[in-house]
């Protein structure tokens, strides 16, 4: 670790702070892949400058065989493509408080898993450390360096990938140029961007991002710290939107679900979560996101309170409040509209 820290202090770097941007709310979610241009971009540090001809990755620690690659290097690995649902776990200061930060894309790079076989991981290792080359003060604390730490079987799964390319085009600056972890199924704070070096260990990374932030406190306040990894199971409605006024007449309700291990089943509430009925949820393609829709005739005009509840396939369900991952409401207003025109005609005459 500290000769890598010695090769970081000679980089050039460039920051611009912290950078948060939210082009897209939920109900603008409407294509199945997420354009580039509306994906949301988080870093907490600031975007690194890199000299692409100076940099590498390096990967060392628990492997027989340590190694040094140059970007052309990557570039000749075989390539693949994985679609990936994308989300942020929100504030890790508010780690209950649903951001709804999510979106779905095609990442391209190579399999961590085909690199690392190769260097023959040693049979004590038990984490990997990843390090990406941003630094800078977040939340009063200063790190020198972004580092996300995995387990060894999920970093041996063969869908864990070391991503050069989003949607099909080269990823830009501030999505971690010229490389980036991508874990599918983990929440967005693991997928190390500007990823310069990777550490195999037998323990978890003391750092900021794996320590004071990003643990959830499971069972109390007394309980076990569990990483955010996994991303629990959650959906939301994408039809209507917040706040919308609908005739009465049969409308088709629509969302998205996600979980880790994907999800087998959506129920959807018109009553505030009084009763559930079952919604039509499609199956997971890769670890993408999965569309369920549900056809809903409106009894009568008024207010209703809709909600959408998903279930992982490990049978978890999405908390109805209080997790990150709690159930969304939208409200909307039912109109008559025999009734709607009938007043207009009154007012016209
Ligand atoms: N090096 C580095 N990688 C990082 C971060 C960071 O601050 N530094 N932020 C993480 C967080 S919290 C999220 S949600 C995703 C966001 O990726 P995006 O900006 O491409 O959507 O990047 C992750 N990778
Ligand atoms: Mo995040």
């Amino acid at each position: 670790m500290n000769e890598f820290r010695k090769t970081l202090e000679d980089k050039s770097m460039s920051y611009v702070g912290m950078i948060a941007k939210f082009p897209l709310g939920v109900h603008d979610l409407k294509s199945f892949i997420t354009p580039e241009k509306h994906l949301f971009v988080l870093s907490h540090l600031g975007i690194p400058a890199i000299d692409i001809d100076r940099w590498k990755l390096k990967i060392s620690g628990l492997v027989e065989q340590n190694i040094e690659l140059s970007y052309q290097n990557l570039l000749n690995l075989e390539y693949r493509e994985l679609t990936v649902f994308q989300q942020c776990s929100g504030n890790p200061l508010q780690p209950k408080v649903p951001t709804r930060l999510i979106s779905n894309v095609i990442w391209g790079g190579v399999s961590l898993r085909a690199i690392l076989n190769q260097l023959q991981v040693k049979p004590e290792a038990r984490y990997v450390w990843f390090v990406g080359v941003d630094r800078g003060v977040y939340e009063g604390v200063s790190s020198d360096s972004y580092i996300k730490d995995i387990p060894i079987e999920k970093a041996l799964d063969n869908d864990v990938l070391l991503a050069y390319k989003l949607n099909g085009e080269l990823i830009s600056a501030e999505r971690g140029f010229p490389l980036r972890l991508v874990v599918p199924g983990y929440y967005g704070t693991n997928f190390v961007k500007w990823l310069s070096y990777i550490y195999v260990t037998d323990r978890r990374s003391p750092g900021l991002f794996t320590t004071n932030f990003y643990n959830d406190r499971v069972g109390g306040d007394d309980g076990t710290l569990k990483p955010v990894w996994e991303v629990a199971p959650e959906s939301a409605i994408v039809y209507p939107a917040q706040n919308e006024v609908l005739s009465l007449q049969p409308q088709i309700l629509w969302g998205w679900a996600w979980a880790s291990r994907g999800i087998q089943s959506v129920d959807v509430s018109i009553d505030g979560g009084i009763t559930w009925q079952s919604a039509e949820a499609e199956a997971r393609l890769q670890y993408a996101w999965q569309r369920f829709t549900f056809q809903w005739t409106p009894a009568t005009p008024g207010k209703y309170s809709l909600m959408s509840r998903a279930t992982d396939c490990d049978g978890a369900i999405q908390p109805i409040q209080e997790e990150r991952n709690a159930v969304y409401t939208v409200v909307v207003t039912v109109k008559e509209a025999a009734v709607k025109e009938s007043k207009s005609f009154t007012i016209a005459e």
